[in-house]
């Protein structure tokens, strides 16, 4: 079994997603912002950004969603969970086997000599924050126009392609290649099983689409 998870699992932990409400800061939509284009004409903005993400989301807990997913990976021998989130709220509840597609917004990574630290705290106190060799620091993430960490969608596909069920929940499926998962597992002849409180434009193709919460669907998925 694969699960897909997208930002609107951590919606019920008060983590805004990216599109629809709450998703914008200070009128930039997430794609002013999470682009190489936009860190290199103005860093200072683009942290102050992840800065207000950080606060967020170091106040916000697991809610019952994500932990739904680890008793569905202690029950499955096969189990993969392919998040786009950078959250960690799906580490802090306790899933093992995982791969992290746009990466983590609790490392962070130096543009000059490419090295990579993990930094926690809720608020940096200089920004922009450096690297030791004196470098400009960048969010561990991946955005738009940069190719996924290397290998990770491979496993992702591999990881999909093995499994009888993907189950996808809470995106908007319009980010690529992330998205791309979903028709593959149709392909493959897997069931695919959609959760959000909205239709996306795979819920016509997937075998089930499940209108509600995470928070309150998963948990009785899972039982
Ligand atoms: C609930 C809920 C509740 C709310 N319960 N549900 C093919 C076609 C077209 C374009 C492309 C393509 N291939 C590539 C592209 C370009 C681009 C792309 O996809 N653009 C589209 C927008 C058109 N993709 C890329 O650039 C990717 N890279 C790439 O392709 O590289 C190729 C390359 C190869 C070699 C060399 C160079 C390049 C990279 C994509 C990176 C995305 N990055 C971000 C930011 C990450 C860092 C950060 O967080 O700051 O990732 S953007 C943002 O979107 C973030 C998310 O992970 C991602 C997906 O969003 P998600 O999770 O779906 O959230 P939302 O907000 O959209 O949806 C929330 C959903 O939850 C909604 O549906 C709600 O209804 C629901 N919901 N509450 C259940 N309680
Ligand atoms: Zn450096």
């Amino acid at each position: 079994m694969a699960v897909l998870t997208g930002a609107g699992i951590s919606a019920e932990s008060g983590v805004p997603t990216f599109r629809g409400p709450g998703g914008l800061w200070k009128d930039y939509k997430p794609e002013d912002l999470a682009t190489p284009e936009a860190f290199a004409r103005d860093p200072q903005l683009v942290w102050e950004w992840y800065n207000w993400r950080r606060e967020t989301i170091h106040k916000a807990k697991p809610n019952s969603g994500h932990a739904a997913l680890v008793r569905l990976e202690i029950q499955k021998p096969h189990f993969t969970l392919i998040t786009q989130n950078v959250d960690g709220l799906h580490d802090m509840a306790g899933s093992g086997r995982m791969l992290k597609l746009h990466g983590d917004i609790w490392r962070m990574r130096c543009t000059v000599c490419g090295s990579n630290w993990p930094d926690r705290r809720a608020t940096l106190p200089k920004l922009p924050p450096h690297c030791g060799c004196g470098g400009l620091a960048r969010p561990g993430v991946v955005w738009f126009g940069e190719p996924l960490p290397e290998g990770m969608m491979q496993e992702a596909e591999h990881a999909t392609l093995e499994a009888q069920v993907l189950l996808v929940v809470g995106t908007s499926a319009q980010v690529y290649p992330a998205a791309s998962l979903i028709p593959l597992a149709k392909q493959a002849g897997a069931r695919v099983i959609q959760v959000n409180l909205e239709p996306t434009p795979y819920s016509e193709i997937v075998d089930c689409a499940l209108e509600g919460a995470a928070g309150e669907i998963l948990p009785r998925l899972v039982e």
